[in-house]
């Protein structure tokens, strides 16, 4: 159920303190130590961040997906490594057990899941299953009240943290593609379960990836997400919600670019007045503030759709499409504005600049939500 107004302005306030107060002065700190400290992490455990999407019931704050937009667009304005703390916690390493899990896999894991107690990560990339993700490798072969896990997943966020890992691996072998894959809930501490180094980056230093492998990995038959075969449509539906959390924070960085774009344009003279008063500047300005409004209006509008419960499939691709690609173009006007302050290191620009490139990659390509949306338009007959 949705919030009332009050508690929602206030839930905004409280995100948009901790944003200001906490988070935007130690960005670099972080960037440069490639760590988020632990204490901060505390903090957002304290606020609730790790469990905002989880039902109530699980202690939780259960959040509609309007809102989880709302809050995700103003976390967005500090560096998108913070929000990785528990942005899997939020997405894609808990909706599909809040979407497909049983009564028990619930009780089980909600409420550590919403307390941060539990990190999650979502598990689905492979080396040779990157946007051809319905032909997963990582094999699952039922032996007795157990599946047997091999294979390996590359680039897992927070992988380095998590005790559980949410896996889609193949039941099948004889059948190609998604109908042979299942989703299993596989805890960290489980024999044969290792983590890859963290790899290095292009930006959003203090967030990590990694390689999970899977070594003779025995996962209890409960343990298991859906039905046999099931593992890729959780998979895809869980991702529908991502690529709507994604696309709100990319208006949330670009709402952020445009703010310190228009106070260093406004302040920098040059030919005897602030940069802000020439035209060409402001060309730049316009285009950055129209795109990012659309963008707004497109995520909100999918978010408000998906709530009164309708297929969102081409919505998400489009909001995620739209906003990461906004973002890169809002994030290049405002090197370009700050001149040679926006390649130099101690204004932070250059580093937003460098996080938003993989808005365009994670949670499927601008190439893959192409294909999903003229699939689904043309499947809608338009
Ligand atoms: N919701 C529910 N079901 C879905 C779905 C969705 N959003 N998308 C696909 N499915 C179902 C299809 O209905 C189909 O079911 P049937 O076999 O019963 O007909 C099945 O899943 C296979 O779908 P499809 O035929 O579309 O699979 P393809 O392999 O052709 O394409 C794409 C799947 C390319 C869209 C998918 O692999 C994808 O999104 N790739 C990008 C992956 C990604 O985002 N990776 C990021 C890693 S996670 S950070």
């Amino acid at each position: 159920m949705a919030l009332d107004l009050e508690t929602r302005t206030q839930l905004l306030d409280t995100v948009r303190r901790f944003v200001t107060e906490r988070l935007r002065p130690i960005e670099a700190e972080v960037s440069e130590n490639n760590e988020v400290p632990a204490a901060i992490v505390e903090e957002m455990k304290a606020l609730g961040l790790f469990g905002l999407t989880i039902p109530e019931a699980y202690g939780g704050l259960g959040l509609t997906m309007e809102e989880e937009c709302l809050v995700a667009l103003e976390i967005g304005k500090a560096s998108p490594a913070f929000r990785s703390a528990f942005g899997t916690n939020v997405g894609i390493g808990s909706q599909g057990v809040v979407m497909f899990g049983t009564d028990a896999q619930k009780a089980r894991y909600l409420p550590g899941i919403a307390s941060g107690e539990i990190i999650t990560s979502f598990a689905l990339t492979e080396p040779e299953a990157g946007s051809d993700s319905a032909a997963v490798q990582t094999r699952a072969r039922r032996d007795g009240d157990v599946y047997v896990l091999d294979g390996a997943k590359r680039y897992i966020t927070n992988a380095g943290k998590a005790s559980l890992f949410t896996v889609m691996a193949r039941t099948d072998p004889d059948k190609k593609g998604g109908s042979g894959v299942s989703a299993f809930l596989v805890p960290r501490d489980l024999p044969g379960l290792s983590v890859g180094k963290s790899e290095r980056k292009m930006g959003q230093q203090g967030a990590h990836i990694h390689d999970v492998i899977f070594e003779g990995v025995r996962v209890p038959v409960e343990n298991r997400l859906g039905a046999e075969g099931e593992g890729f449509r959780v998979a895809m539906q869980v991702l529908d919600r991502g690529r709507l959390h994604i696309a709100a924070v990319c208006c949330g960085v670009a709402e952020r670019l445009l703010a310190d774009t228009v106070a260093y344009a406004s302040e920098r003279r040059q030919f005897g007045q602030a940069i802000a008063s020439f035209q060409m500047i402001q060309a730049m300005i316009a285009d950055s503030k129209t795109e990012l409004l659309a963008a707004r209006a497109l995520v909100m509008e999918s978010a408000r759709k998906r709530d009164a419960g309708d297929n969102v499939t081409l919505e998400a691709s489009a909001s995620k499409l739209y906003a990461s690609e906004m973002v890169g173009r809002v994030a290049d006007r405002a090197v370009q504005i700050f001149g040679g302050a926006g390649y130099v290191a101690d204004y932070g620009i250059e580093r937003l600049y460098r996080d938003v490139r993989i808005f365009r990659i994670y949670e499927g390509t601008s190439q893959i939500q192409q294909l999903v949306i003229a699939r689904e338009t043309l499947k809608r007959g338009g």
